[in-house]
């Protein structure tokens, strides 16, 4: 039987290229021989404030976003988190088995609290959730960018610490983590590429073209280097997209020939953008017809609530499982 794996993603905001080089692109490459179950996580999503209508339209939004990105619902569990209430109730049963330290030392709940005035307990055991999500469908890897091994290496524990009390059921769930597991801002490159920090910080799936070509244009580099030295964090992360563009499209030609004039001293960094821009948009011109043609088609609800059936079967039985090997009422 085909490894299963399991991923999510929160609906709030704009899919970023970020998202979709670090973890959406593996996404869609692991249908081809895994057994996947991808997720929008609206319960995440409100661990912080957010308008319910928008939420609801963000969840739907989502869908076809990964649809128009390579997510086929034909072979891949697509759906809602909250569609599944088991989610919640595992994460529950975890929670009794998740240390109060390992939350704490979580660097995107110190990163996410910081400066707020109001910190849900919610955003806090955010990682148990996110646990939950995995080991509801006994997943056995993960694609995931970089910023979620941390979340991830708790989850494997989480997995130990059921087991271990409860008797062997979860296996410890290990990350995929591919190319382009950490793309940086163009604003400011030595942060992630993120939503949270703003529209000048990332670069959206669907944005507007000519919105993209001013942020590449004005991506942070450096003032020019001597033949050989390393690159700065700006060139390295405008590289890295046109690399992972040009592995997408099957041409890296332009990728090494601008590499080994940046190693001879000779390369203008408006070249570098403009290449960076055109293999950009190859690669996501036609995601946004995609996602044009399926926002008529109206077929997306469809695929969630079926989505949502297929994933309900494998974790009621999961579920069930637990509940009578933690001493819960069963039936
Ligand atoms: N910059 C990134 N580079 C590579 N991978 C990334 N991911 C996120 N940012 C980068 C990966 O995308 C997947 C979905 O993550 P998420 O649900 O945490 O996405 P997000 O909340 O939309 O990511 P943001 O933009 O970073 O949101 P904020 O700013 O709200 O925290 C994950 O696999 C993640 O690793």
């Amino acid at each position: 039987m085909a490894q299963r794996v399991f991923s999510g993603i929160q609906p709030t905001g704009t899919l970023h290229i970020g998202n979709y080089f670090g973890a959406i692109r593996n996404w869609a490459s692991l249908q081809e021989d895994h057994d996947c179950i991808y997720c929008i996580v609206d319960y995440h999503a409100i661990t912080t404030e957010i308008d319910p209508q928008v939420l609801r339209a963000a969840s739907r939004s989502m869908a076809l976003d990964l649809i128009a990105c390579g997510i086929d619902p034909q072979r891949t569990i697509l759906f809602t988190q909250s569609a599944v209430p088991e989610h919640a109730e595992l994460a529950w049963i975890l929670g009794c088995v998740t240390g109060y330290g390992d939350l704490a030392r979580m660097i995107q709940f110190k990163d996410k609290s910081a400066g707020k005035k109001f910190i849900s307990a919610g955003l806090f055991i955010y990682p148990v959730l996110q646990a939950a999500d995995i080991l509801l469908y006994r997943a056995a890897g993960v694609p995931v960018g970089e910023d979620q091994v941390q979340h991830l290496e708790l989850s494997r524990r989480i997995a130990r610490r059921f087991n271990a009390r409860f008797g062997e059921f979860f296996p410890e769930p290990e990350p995929i983590v591919g190319k382009g597991a950490r793309i940086m801002s163009l604003a400011d490159p030595t942060i992630k590429m993120s939503k949270s920090a703003g529209e000048a910080h990332y670069i959206g799936v669907m944005e507007d073209e000519r919105s993209i070509r001013g942020k590449i244009r004005s991506a942070v580099t450096d003032i020019g280097l001597e033949p050989g030295t390393t690159m700065s964090p700006g060139v390295a992360n405008l590289f890295e997209v046109l690399d992972l563009s040009g592995e997408l499209l099957g041409d890296q030609s332009i990728a090494a020939e601008l590499c080994s004039e940046f190693q001879s001293g000779k390369l203008m960094y408006s070249h570098l953008k403009d290449a960076v821009f055109e293999s950009l948009m190859q690669v996501l011109r036609p995601i946004g017809e995609r996602r044009r043609e399926l926002e008529t088609s109206g077929i997306v609800e469809d695929i969630l609530r079926e989505g949502a059936d297929k994933a309900r079967v494998i974790a009621r039985e999961n579920i069930t499982k637990v509940r009578e090997m933690a001493g819960l009422v069963v039936g």
